[in-house]
């Protein structure tokens, strides 16, 4: 399996964020909300295949499990259309199982562009990563690795060589990147799910008794990450 040489041992979170708010106030992002808030966009469901009725419960699921976890925290997922099949499916899965508005919302926008397009200040977002670690191909991957400059790609390779699916690593953005000071993005956290691409690594070959339970790992792995940074 391509990257079953992945045995990081993925670590450390940053304890930077409120120094970094400052330095972003500082450089003139007005108006930043102080409640530490996650966007993450559905993992695994675009270039990876994942069926989205599976996804939007394990999503809803994992989100129920962590909203009262996080304190005060937010979630947010994001997508980029209005017409966002798994955005509509988690709002009507949230709205049924009664899931706090205050904790949880989706939001339709490019996750690099929350604050300066959206006015939506998220902290901390996630990126669906390849298992290199590397600043290649497309969907958030690309979007998010291009609109933070080499300054993500330098600091991720700190933490981590490569990364296993179901797992997450959180990387402290510089404060000379963009994404810190154009959008007030105090860290990435990587995550890898599982694949049903058969032209991707490690395909599951449509296994959804194994994707499902990466896929809750991958979740539960990206708020625990969360969860460290903001503790
Ligand atoms: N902002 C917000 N949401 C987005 C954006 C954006 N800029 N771009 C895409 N989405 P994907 P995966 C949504 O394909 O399925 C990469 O090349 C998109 O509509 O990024 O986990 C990596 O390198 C979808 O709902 O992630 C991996 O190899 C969601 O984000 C592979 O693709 C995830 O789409 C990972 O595939």
């Amino acid at each position: 399996k391509a990257s079953s040489s992945c045995n990081d041992d993925v670590k450390g979170t940053g304890k930077n964020a409120e120094l970094a708010e400052g330095t972003v106030a500082d450089r003139g992002v007005s108006s930043l909300s102080n409640t530490p808030t996650l966007a993450f966009p559905s993992i695994s469901t675009a270039d990876f295949q994942f069926n989205i009725e599976l996804a939007s419960d394990i999503i809803v699921e994992k989100v129920e499990e962590y909203a009262n976890k996080l304190g005060e925290a937010k979630l947010v997922l994001v997508d980029t259309s209005h017409g966002s099949k798994i955005l509509s499916l988690v709002n009507l899965k949230a709205g049924r199982k009664r899931i706090d508005s205050s904790k949880f919302t989706t939001f339709v926008g490019d996750i690099t562009k929350l604050y300066s397009e959206g006015r939506l200040h998220c902290n901390v977002i996630a990126n669906t990563a390849n298992w290199r670690l590397r600043p290649v191909g497309g969907g958030v991957n690309a979007a998010i690795f291009n609109a933070a400059g080499p300054e993500l790609e330098t600091a991720t390779k700190e933490r981590a060589k490569c990364l296993k699916s179901g797992s997450a690593v959180a990387v402290p953005l510089p404060s000379t990147s963009p994404l810190f000071w154009r959008e007030g993005v105090t860290h990435v956290i990587h995550v890898l799910g599982p694949n049903m691409n058969p032209l991707r690594p490690d395909c599951l070959n449509n296994n959804y008794r194994e994707g499902c339970k990466v896929l809750q790992d991958t979740y539960s792995a990206l708020f625990e990450a969360f969860a460290s940074i903001v503790k």
